[in-house]
């Protein structure tokens, strides 16, 4: 038998096209390149950068520290790279995305201001026809989805938007140009990360600011600063070790784990380790105290109660303290925000908090929003009111598999995927970052490398051995979506109607879309499968 591939045609022919050229997908690019395909990358901005592209409002800044939230792929890059703060500002973050595409000369692969808008699978030949906004049409045997797990933002739903007479800004979609809020009387709607890390920054220009807010976030201080030259120094010694401790941890990040439950320790202790946490400036230091924080309610409880006295302690007005304190979900079902001066800010006399849930808005009006208490005036108003998560940007893309079935039809109840990777009925085409992988649990610096290697050995093997198709087998996918809602009712998580859940758009299914279980348990798996000739998946 003849095991050759068949060759594609040349004209408007790829071996590979990439859906977005943010961090997943450049890096896809490189290792694509590595192994000798033509690839090329279409992104619909109108420059590279994906996320750190699009949410440049003010304020935007990683909630990972910077040394670890980096390609590790490069030792080199890893040792010229200097980051200038403990969490990188998102105009730093952009700069190192635009040198890493100089450095390893990934430009020129990658198409800008071109939305991909249709994949259709022709089974005859095992490729792809790709077609795009600006009327390109283009065949590729492999598609990677590098399209982001939070880059479709939600349409706030709020009716009047369009008569209002002064500026509207989203922070997902935020203008290249200079925005200035001096003098002005602004509103944010939404106190999620976006918002939280916008309200503070937008309140210093401000001449009032009304902030609505429909459910308050557990905010933790970040504890921000300059990176001194010593300490940076010192991780570089031992970057390759970091690196690699990081490639093996639970969620790409390096920490001792706790061994403890949070209910066998006296509340003095606990209280205590709590406080070194919550100074500690870390995202999930206070979630790593205690075995049992994400498992057990009354171990979250003495989580969030925590965070609600040093809300309290911290914002001077109590009924202002009381509102912005989360009563309605655990801790760190939701993603807790990391944040500068978020809860002092409230302490400003030009700030006002807008409780939406007894007084909801009825409409935004020509001069400002309309509650059921009455009307703010406004001269702008951000919407930081955050994304269609995990499948919008896929299910945004017209894409057809085998027998015409479109992803949009498969996924009606909720995404089916094989390891987070491949969906049966839609052969060679691979998602990183997306729905039922670790993805927005981990440091995604991490998991996106072991997404895109696990991809590129994957198409190598199919090369390798005169293979044109993966797709995955269905009763593998049964079993994979199946584990993680399983892990995931393991958890407090699906306790809160998040965006993890699909909760916050109206008529998304509903269902935990992350794998709960860990990038290094991921990573085993994914490993095992490609080591077995890859069980689980159907080659061709
Ligand atoms: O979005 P969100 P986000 N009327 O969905 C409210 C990452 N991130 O952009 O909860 C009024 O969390 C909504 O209220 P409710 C991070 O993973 C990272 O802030 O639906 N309010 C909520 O308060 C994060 O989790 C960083 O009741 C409305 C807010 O808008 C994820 O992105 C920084 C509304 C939306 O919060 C998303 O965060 C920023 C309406 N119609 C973001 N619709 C880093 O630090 C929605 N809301 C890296």
């Amino acid at each position: 038998m003849d095991t050759t591939p068949a060759p594609l045609p040349a004209a408007h022919a790829v071996d590979a096209v990439i859906v977005g050229a943010g961090l997943s997908g450049l890096y896809q690019l490189h290792q694509l390149r590595e192994l000798g395909l033509t690839t090329a990358v279409f992104e619909a901005g109108d420059d590279i950068g994906g996320t750190w592209y699009w949410n440049r409002y003010p304020g935007a800044r990683c909630d990972v520290e910077s040394m670890s939230y980096s390609y590790s792929f490069s030792p080199e890059l890893d040792q010229e790279w200097e980051w200038s703060e403990r969490y990188a500002s998102q105009p730093e973050i952009l700069r190192y995305i635009h040198h890493v595409a100089d450095r390893f000369d990934l430009r020129r692969d990658v198409t800008l201001s071109t939305r991909v808008t249709r994949a259709a699978y022709d089974e005859d030949r095992h490729v792809w026809q790709v077609s795009t906004d600006t009327g390109r049409t283009i065949t590729a045997r492999f598609i990677v989805m590098a399209s982001g797990c939070m880059s479709v933002p939600k349409d706030p739903g709020i009716p009047g938007a369009d008569s209002f007479t002064g500026a509207i800004y989203y922070t997902a979609r935020w203008p290249r140009e200079e925005v200035s809020f001096t003098g002005k009387r602004v509103a944010v709607i939404g106190t999620g990360c976006s918002g939280v890390q916008a309200i503070p920054v937008i309140a210093e220009e401000a001449a009032a600011l009304a902030v609505f807010q429909r459910t308050p976030a557990y905010a933790l201080p970040a504890h921000n600063r300059p990176l001194r030259g010593t300490e940076t120094a010192e991780l570089k010694a031992r970057y390759p070790e970091f690196r690699r401790a990081q490639r093996l941890s639970r969620g790409g990040t390096v920490f001792e784990p706790p061994t403890r439950s949070a209910l066998e320790v006296g509340v003095a202790e606990r209280t205590a380790t709590y406080e070194t946490a919550w100074g500690s400036g870390l995202l999930s230091g206070l979630l790593r105290t205690y075995t049992d924080i994400l498992t057990d309610e009354k171990a979250n409880e003495t989580v969030a109660e925590f965070v609600r006295s040093k809300i309290r302690s911290i914002v001077t007005d109590p009924a202002t303290a009381e509102l912005l304190s989360p009563r309605t979900f655990p801790f760190a079902t939701k993603r807790p925000c990391l944040d500068t001066g978020y809860y002092a800010t409230y302490n400003q006399p030009h700030v006002t908090l807008v409780d939406l849930r007894t007084t909801p808005i009825e409409t935004i009006t020509p001069r400002g929003i309309r509650t059921s208490e009455g009307e703010h005036a406004l001269d702008a108003i951000v919407f930081a009111t955050g994304f269609d998560a995990l499948t919008g940007s896929q299910l945004a893309i017209d894409i057809v598999g085998k027998g015409g079935v479109t992803l949009r039809e498969k996924w009606a109840d909720g995404p089916r995927h094989h390891l987070g990777l491949v969906s049966a009925g839609f052969p060679n085409l691979f998602t990183v970052l997306g729905p039922l992988s670790p993805s927005v649990l981990t440091n995604i610096a991490v998991s996106l490398e072991q997404q895109v290697e696990w991809i590129t050995d994957c198409i190598a093997h199919l090369r390798r051995n005169g293979l044109t198709e993966i797709d995955a087998a269905p009763a593998a996918e049964a079993d994979w979506t199946a584990q993680v809602a399983e892990i995931a009712a393991r958890t407090l998580y699906p306790a809160a109607a998040s965006w993890y859940t699909g909760a916050n758009i109206p008529g998304k299914p509903r269902g935990f879309l992350v794998y709960a279980g860990g990038l290094d348990r991921y990573r085993g798996e994914c490993d095992a499968a490609a080591r077995s000739g890859y069980s689980g998946f159907v080659l061709s």
